[in-house]
């Protein structure tokens, strides 16, 4: 699962990259405008694998882990069709959308529309986003139109004629900035249009990089409401983040205290990307291992096996599940099982967020 973290140049994408991945890559102040990707995989923080370890006492711990893309060379034009191919091919493989804001002030660092207007920068990066998807639609209207002039029976015209009738709408839609994420698609709709990896179909989290004495604000606080579907928006202080997460530990406590932060913003950012890519963990455990597995919101027991290794869906037989609060409050799996918490499930078992399993498997 790759997130592509795209935005205006000084924004803070390399900022914000830096501290999610502890890399190094140089942040400028002011832009190249050129097409650079930096690619990094990050543990995703959660307190739930640090209480199992702490409970299991493992040798090995295993986090859950998403990849980042700072996806660097938006330049002018932004908003009016300015995106240029390689920059589009790089956000169209992403599977989700991590969109930096510029919301701090520094005479410093220049701004490419001269000013700082969060609000404004947002709806020149989705007009963007939009007017990309206009066209990959549009030139698809177009050779089906073409197609459906040659052929004029047979399966495959009835085919071409619902995805022209889906398209339609999609043009229609786009035509009105609604972007496609907000638009009502069954899930066969959904599968029909993945191929086309239309840029406002992606779940996207907008991030706002405030300054450090913003530490707390609402995005409502910084003139900024964000309400679509599978998305998101928090606020950030990219600098202040950096320079926290380059801290030992001891020395970041007492600093978050002094900005009064609750939470590395770190830890949000991650924890929303990873909710917003429909993903959900689930856990094994034991002396050798405590460990996160990822799968989709919807998967069944089978296919969380299938996710540890094929040969544990090939062969599987059953699952021991147990909640994860369920657990914790029994303190082991056989106090689970005493406890009666601990049950059996079979391969249809629709899995839940944090649930403790060991599968059984035979081949
Ligand atoms: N004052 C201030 N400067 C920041 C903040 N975040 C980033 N910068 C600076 O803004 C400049 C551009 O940041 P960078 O991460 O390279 O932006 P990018 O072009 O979007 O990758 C750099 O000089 C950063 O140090 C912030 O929260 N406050
Ligand atoms: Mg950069």
């Amino acid at each position: 699962m790759i997130i592509g973290i795209i935005g205006l140049p000084n924004a803070g994408k390399t900022t914000l990259f830096n501290t999610l991945t502890g890399g190094e890559v140089e942040t400028a102040s002011f832009s190249t405008g050129r097409f650079e990707v930096h690619q990094a995989s990050v543990d995703v923080p959660d307190p739930r694998v640090d209480e199992l370890t702490a409970l299991f006492q493992p040798r090995k711990t295993t986090r859950a882990r998403v990849e980042y893309e700072d996806i660097g060379g938006l330049a002018k034009g932004i908003g009016e069709g300015g995106l240029s191919g390689e920059l589009l091919g790089a956000i169209s493989q992403s599977d989700a959308l991590l969109h930096v804001v510029r919301a701090f002030e520094s005479d410093d660092v220049p701004h490419p529309e001269g000013s700082v207007d969060a609000a404004r920068d947002i709806g020149l990066l989705d007009t963007e986003l939009l007017l990309s998807d206009l066209v990959i639609v549009e030139r698809r209207l177009e050779r089906l139109a073409d197609n459906l002039r040659k052929r004029r029976q047979g399966p495959e015209r009835e085919l071409e004629l619902a995805e022209q009738a889906l398209l339609d709408r999609l043009l229609a839609g786009l035509g009105e900035e609604v972007p496609v994420r907000d638009m009502t698609l069954d899930a066969e709709e959904r599968k029909l249009l993945r191929g086309f990896q239309l840029l406002t179909a992606k779940p996207l989290l907008v991030v706002l990089n405030a300054g450090d004495d913003k530490t707390g604000s609402s995005p409502e606080d910084l003139g900024v409401r964000y309400e679509h579907e599978s998305s998101a928006c928090l606020v950030i202080s990219g600098r202040l983040e950096m320079e926290l997460a380059q801290l030992d530990p001891d020395d970041r406590t007492m600093m978050m205290e002094e900005y009064g932060v609750v939470e590395p913003g770190l830890h949000r950012v991650i924890r929303e990307s990873y909710r917003l890519l429909g993903q959900m963990s689930f856990f094994t455990v034991g002396e050798d291992e405590v460990r996160a597995w990822t799968v989709d919101n919807d998967a069944t027991a089978v296919e969380a096996a299938g996710a540890i290794h094929t040969d544990l869906s090939r062969g599987f037989i059953r699952a021991d599940v147990v909640g994860y609060d369920d657990l914790v409050t029994a303190g082991s799996m056989a106090a689970a099982r005493k406890a009666g918490t601990a049950r059996v499930e079979g391969r249809d078992y629709a899995v839940v967020d944090g649930d403790i399993m060991h599968v059984r498997f035979n081949i």
